[in-house]
């Protein structure tokens, strides 16, 4: 019995060995009942005494040795698992975590509301009315007169004879006046809707108009207030000035521009080189208007303001056509 043959067979088997299911097949064939080293001791029996004695110890040495080459094979490979475990189950806690994608609120929804909440704090409460309005809360209790061109079809959603979708969200305050005695401070916010599309036109855009009316309220009120919510919303060194102009509901009447935020007044495309932007129109409630609401006109005076939202919305973001926002196109929305 060559005992070095053996040896050279058993160390062939395990070199072999390239995972722990190799190492299970190769301890069968080396170590199992029918296995190579069984079959050499199954031998020992048929030699005769001394012979026995020292292949007996030769084997023995041999079948321990490999055990123990095993058992280091198999240590090895389990720590290996062990490891590539770990290696994908690790978790890293200085990693920046997942970021979800969260939705916003519209660009106009969030300037609205920022006018809202500075009015709120001035002491105004919101109101609301119906899109679709009678031609009387529209124009008629507004002084409008019938040849007004703000009545023209062209500028105008009629629904029918007497019914159009509210150009201004006048009528509002008209129903409030009508509906409570002074003192009124609120402001009405919503949707209007005008029959114009261009880059500074949408048929349907939102409005915030305010109304403040009392005992002894003057030109200086309008000024104050309106030069407060200037600054809360464009920045505290905005530069404002009230500008004379015309409406049929208010006398006298102003319309207030700030400073061009775009070239800071010194003259550019957006400000069509006047160095100012007109934000809003306001003026004392005229006296016709108080007398169709059941006010006395010679007891409460009273001022009102109104401006477009995408038109602020506009400057303050520094948007050229209004139609972007109502594109709903994320690239764009997502920036606000
Ligand atoms: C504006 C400009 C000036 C206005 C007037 C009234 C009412 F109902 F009191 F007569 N509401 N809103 C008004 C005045 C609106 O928007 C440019």
């Amino acid at each position: 019995m060559d005992i070095n043959a053996l040896k050279g067979k058993i160390e062939q088997e395990i070199s072999s060995v390239k995972n722990i299911e190799d190492l299970e097949k190769v301890r069968t064939l080396l170590l199992g009942r029918k296995g190579i080293l069984s079959e050499y001791i199954d031998r020992i029996k048929t030699l005769d005494k001394e012979e026995r004695k020292i292949f007996g110890r030769e084997i023995n040495l041999l079948k321990q040795w490999t055990e123990e080459k095993l058992r280091e094979f198999k240590q090895f490979y389990e720590d290996e698992e062990k490891n590539r475990r770990e290696l994908v189950t690790w978790i890293d806690i200085s990693m920046p975590g997942k970021t979800p994608v969260t939705g916003k609120k519209h660009p106009i929804t969030q300037t609205l509301e920022e006018i809202i909440k500075i009015f709120s704090t001035l002491g105004f409460s919101v109101a609301e009315g119906p899109d679709i309005e009678s031609d009387y809360y529209n124009f008629e209790a507004l002084n409008i007169p019938h040849d007004h061109p703000a009545r023209d079809m062209q500028d105008t959603f009629y629904i029918k004879k007497g019914v159009v979708l509210r150009t201004h969200t006048s009528p509002v305050q008209i129903r409030v006046m009508e509906s409570q005695l002074p003192p009124v401070k609120i402001i009405a916010p919503g949707a209007v809707y005008r029959c114009d599309s261009d880059v500074s036109h949408t048929p349907m855009f939102h409005q915030v108009e305010g109304l403040m009316v009392d005992r002894h309220v003057r030109f200086s009120d309008l000024k104050g207030i309106l030069s407060i919510f200037i600054q809360e919303m464009f920045g505290s060194n905005t530069p404002l000035r009230f500008r004379p102009s015309y409406f049929p509901f208010t006398e006298p009447s102003a319309e207030v521009d700030i400073g061009c935020v775009i070239c800071g007044g010194r003259g550019c495309r957006v400000c069509k080189d006047t160095g100012w932007l007109e934000i809003l129109g306001s003026g004392m409630v005229h006296p016709q208007v108080f007398r169709i609401v059941g006010y006395d006109p010679e007891e409460v005076t009273g001022f009102a303001f109104g401006m477009g939202v995408e038109r602020v919305a506009m400057i303050k973001f520094g948007i050229d056509d209004i139609r972007q926002f109502y594109y709903n196109d994320i690239r764009f929305l997502s920036q606000f």
